[in-house]
This record gives structure tokens, sequence and C-alpha cells, in this order.
């Protein structure tokens, strides 16, 4: 078991050293994504000060523009992950399509990525976070990323909240740590991250109730009868952090109007089951095991249900 304080580098090399036949090249890939995500933090942090130079049209305190923090977190994603030479292809949430670095070419994964989830939440102060999916390159083209959830390598996010948090897995339980940033190391906080089985909380945007179909609002009136909690940041990454950690159901169903859901299969859906599952819990279209779905393209969406497993019994007895 690693020690609480373990520092990320040494953790994922560790990890890659079990087996015998790594190479490196997931420890290389995942400093990227660290890397990355420790820039996008400090900026983060900044984001206020940014938006008020931002709106009065100034340049920073380096002589350049202001950049969105979404556009910025994108940029620096694309740079590091595509330096690192261990990427043939990347998507984002930003991009229409898939880019292929040149120095990839050879590169043992793909990644798909949110680089700022929740951004509505940048203007009011409320966390935001990266989610990250990495999958094997297989046929080194576009239908790299078109691969199952469950055939991730690896999955994470980074929540940038009232600390830093780097939460992943690569398939063998989940582990959370925290950016100290006195000296910019994550440490490992929360080894081995289990949900409860059962939870005491929903998640869910009750503003879409109308829109809903009768089962769903009869499974929530029923969870408000019994007095379960309601917690909706509105923020992905915010939302699913809280439910790996206390446990319980956080939803963003299909309704009358968007009959796929809101949320992206590839860079918000499938990491996100991906943890869950390995956490000990469930995630769902309501029809479907997210992990199981074959893609069928960059940008697809999925209803999503997801959480502890006693709950989603229960959500998947009413629907
Ligand atoms: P946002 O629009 O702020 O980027 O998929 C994006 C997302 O946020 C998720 O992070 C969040 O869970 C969801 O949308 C919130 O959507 P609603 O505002 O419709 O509830």
């Amino acid at each position: 078991m690693a020690q609480l304080g373990m520092d990320l580098n040494r953790f994922i090399l560790e990890e890659e050293r079990r087996h015998p036949l790594a190479t490196g090249s997931l420890t290389l890939a995942l400093t990227a994504v660290e890397t990355a995500t420790k820039i996008i933090s400090a900026n983060v942090r900044m984001a206020g000060l940014a938006n008020v130079l931002g709106k009065i049209d100034k340049v920073n305190i380096q002589g350049e523009e202001v950049q969105k923090l979404d556009e910025m977190s994108n940029n620096l994603l694309i740079q590091h992950l595509s330096d690192s030479g261990q990427f043939y292809g990347l998507a984002s949430e930003e991009l229409d399509d898939a880019i292929f670095p040149e120095n990839g070419a050879g590169g043992k994964y793909v990644i798909a990525f949110d680089p700022l989830d929740g951004s509505s939440n940048i203007d009011v102060n409320v966390n935001i976070g990266t989610i990250f999916s990495i999958h094997k390159t297989e046929k080194e083209n576009e239908e790299d990323f078109l691969q199952e959830g469950l055939r991730q390598v690896a999955a994470g996010y980074v929540v940038y909240g009232s600390s830093t948090m780097l939460v992943y897995t690569t398939g063998k339980g989940v582990n959370g740590f925290t950016l100290d940033p006195s000296v910019g190391m994550f440490l490992l906080s929360h080894p081995n991250i289990r949900l409860p089985d059962k939870g005491k909380i929903y998640s869910i945007n009750e503003g879409n109730y109308t829109k809903w179909d009768a089962p769903l609002k009869r499974y929530i009136d029923a969870l408000k009868q019994r007095g379960t909690k309601a917690r909706y940041i509105g923020s992905m990454v915010a939302d699913v952090h809280r439910t790996l950690i206390k446990g319980g159901i956080f939803a963003y169903p299909a309704d009358e109007k968007n009959k796929q859901g809101k949320l992206r299969l590839l860079y918000e859906a499938s990491p996100m089951s991906f943890l869950i599952d390995q956490a000990g819990g469930r995630a769902t279209t309501g029809k479907d095991d997210i992990l199981s779905i074959k893609p069928d393209s960059l940008h697809q969406r999925v209803p999503v249900f997801l959480g502890s497993r006693d709950d989603i019994d229960e959500l998947l007895g009413f629907l």
C-alpha cells in the first residue's frame, strides 16, 4: 500500500514497475498530463484577475494578450501532450477534429480530454476541472478514439477547487493526489478511493424536471419523499468528485429536448465511469453500461447516471 504523501511521479513509476512488460511510456504520458494541469491550475488561480484584465482588453504582466481560460487550457494540453511524443492522436472538447502531432508517430496512446469542464462556472468562482481518457493506439487513425470505455488504459480528472486535486486510475483502483502549491508537487492524499455502496445525496439539474420522462420523475420524487439531500454544482468534475468520495448518485439524463442528454461520451462520461467503476460504483445510460458503449463519433453525447451501486440499482428499478 502506497504511503500517504508519496509524490505522484514516484507513485506512477512504482505502479508501472509492477507490470513486467512496461516500457515507461504510460509514465511519460501521465507526466505530460500532470505538467499541463499544474500550469492550468496556476492560471485558474489567476482567473479572477485575468478576467478583469481581459474585460478591459489589457495585456498581462508578460506583455501577452489575456486569453480566455478554456482556450489557454486547451493550448497548454495540446502543447505538453504533443511534446511528450507519447500520443499518436489528441481529441479535445474544444476542437472539431482530432489532431495527430508530428512527433506522435509511433506514440502508443490516444487521449481525449475536456480541457476546462464546467467553464460556465469560471465567472462565479466555482470549481472547474480537466478530464482525460487514454486508450492504446490500435489502428493509427481516428478510429482509435472510438473504443469502448472498458478498454481505457488510464483516465482521470484534475479538480481546481479549494485545493487542486488529481484523481486517476489505470484500472487498479483510484487514487487522489493534492497539489502542494509550495513545492508544486501532487502528493498522495486519498489512497484507494472507494465510494459507499449506498449514498445519501442525489445530484441532477432539477430545472429540467418538466422535460424528463415519467419514470425518472417518479424516482426523483421518491428520493425527495425520503428526504435525500440534493447537491448540484453544475460542474461535472466537482459533482463527480463529491460522488466518488461521499457516494450517492449524479445524473445528467436525456430529456424531451436533449434526446442524448448533454454530456460527451469520450471525454466526460467514459473517463468518469471508469473511475466510478474502479471505486466500486456503477455507471449507466439507463439502458446500457456506459463503459460498454462503442462510440460512433468524437463528440457523441450520452445520458449519464453514475454513483453508488445500490442507488444505481434502485434507479434502474424505476426506469
Ligand atoms: P458547462 O456547461 O459549464 O461546461 O458538460 C459541461 C457541463 O458544464 C458539465 O460540467 C456540467 O455537469 C453540465 O454541463 C451542467 O449543465 P447544466 O447547466 O445544463 O446543468
